[in-house]
């Protein structure tokens, strides 16, 4: 369906190009126009999601009222928690948040309301609600996880004054102030991307059935957790890992990196991280994080063979022929700055994604219910049928 235009979604548009605008805003705009956390060159992530709501960007003193809206709602039911302590430390870590998202369905306002009669005009408020209670709780069940399966499953409680990043930052047991900061840039460059990429438009359509935000969105977290999606973050550093291998002890020259870059080719279907299937050009994503490391970790080992790479890989897959698109989207720069500020497990990466994607997916989610969108159910043909159709014309 590349390229049929068949969805609303009022939070943001991607032009191939130019990529991302939310609400009107591209990246850079919004870098510098965000309200920032105290003492920090970063934006508040809140106020992401109440651009993507509203349209509008809020003041320093509206983000942080919703900084504290989120904190006192970011307590786990006892059930999640139960759930989240006994669950297989060995299953995926998205597999774990998805399960989590799901059973957090207990909570819903919205699904509470509509069994007891709710009117069609009333929908978007619960879903807010609930969206807003999920939005709050995601931080707490992703350093669970993170918490549980990487280190001493001890995780500190949430500081009722401190915004949305720094607690998440602290509940995954981080304290230095880099950190937080880069996971400031993160959470708000992952937030959404139109409504057509598979965690967006899976959120949408899942609550097209009135599914509620919890149901919606975990169906979104299962696209996410994808190879050619949002998992795309962990294979970038699996990949890197093969290609240090490979590299030894030889001098990193662009003839080199070529030479591995094709080998991996041959037995690997893609080069993880390179390629879109919207963008034509670099994605603005990977060059805001290239900025920030640029400005953070210019030493950075891996941060110079990311670079080498985006010197390199681009010709190659033009050479090859295939790709519509050679150049490096978000997930090729994300996993070495989690990398360089200590964050190592490359198969949690795509959790801090998960987290980020419900500050757009679900004020998308808000709209589709105030705007009464109808359930989504496109019709299809089986091959006989489209043969006799295409015999017929
Ligand atoms: N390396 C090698 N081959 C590629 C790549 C790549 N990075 N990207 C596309 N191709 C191939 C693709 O597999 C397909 O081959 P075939 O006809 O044999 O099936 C051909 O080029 C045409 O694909 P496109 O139309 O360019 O890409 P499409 O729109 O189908 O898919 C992606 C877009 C992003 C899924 C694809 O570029 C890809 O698999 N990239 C690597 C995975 C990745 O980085 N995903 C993350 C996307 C961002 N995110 O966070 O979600
Ligand atoms: C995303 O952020 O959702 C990805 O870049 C994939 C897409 O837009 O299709």
């Amino acid at each position: 369906m590349r390229g049929v235009k068949c969805l609303v979604t009022e939070t943001s548009v991607l032009d191939p190009l130019e990529g991302i605008r939310y609400r009107g805003y591209s990246l850079p705009e919004l870098l510098n126009k965000l309200p920032k956390a105290k003492g920090s060159a970063q934006p508040l992530p809140e106020s992401v999601f109440w651009l993507l709501l509203t349209g509008e960007i809020p003041s320093f003193s509206q983000a942080e009222a919703l900084s504290k809206e989120f904190a006192s709602r970011a307590d786990l039911p006892a059930h999640i928690v139960q759930l989240l302590n006994n669950i297989p430390a060995d299953l995926h870590p998205m597999s774990q948040l998805s399960a989590a998202v799901t059973a957090m369905n207990s909570e819903s306002k919205f699904a509470k309301a509509y069994a007891k009669g709710l009117k069609k005009s009333e929908y978007w408020r619960y879903v807010l609600d609930d969206s807003i209670d999920l939005i709050s709780k995601l931080p707490v069940a992703a350093a669970m996880i993170y918490r549980n399966v990487f280190k001493d499953g001890k995780i500190k409680a949430v500081d009722y004054s401190e915004d949305y990043a720094q607690n998440f930052a602290s509940l995954l047991g981080f304290d230095d102030p880099g950190f937080t900061d880069m996971l400031r840039l993160y959470l708000v460059i992952h937030a959404d991307h139109e409504g057509g990429n598979v965690s967006a438009h899976t959120t949408h359509l899942v609550g097209s059935a009135l599914s509620d935000p919890y149901l919606a969105y975990a169906a979104g977290l299962n696209g996410l957790a994808g190879p050619l999606h949002g998992l795309a973050n962990q294979q970038v550093l699996l990949w890197l890992e093969k290609f240090k291998k490979l590299l030894g002890d030889s001098p990193i020259t662009k003839e080199k990196v070529s030479e591995i870059v094709l080998k991996l080719l041959e037995s690997e279907n893609v080069i993880p991280g390179y390629g879109h299937a919207v963008l034509r050009r670099t994605d603005p994503r990977y060059l805001c994080q290239r900025e920030f490391a640029h400005k953070h970790l210019p030493d950075d080992s891996n941060f110079k063979l990311v670079s080498i790479l985006y010197e390199v890989v681009p010709d190659i897959l033009e050479r090859q022929g295939k790709a519509r698109n050679p150049w490096p989207n978000v997930d090729a720069h994300s996993g070495i700055l989690l990398q360089h500020y200590g964050l190592t497990e490359p198969n949690f990466y795509t959790v801090l994604f998960g987290v980020s994607r419900s500050l757009g997916t679900l004020a998308s989610l808000v709209w589709d219910r105030a705007l009464g969108l109808p359930l989504e159910r496109p019709k299809s043909l089986s091959t006989e049928k489209l043969k006799y159709l295409s015999k017929k014309h």
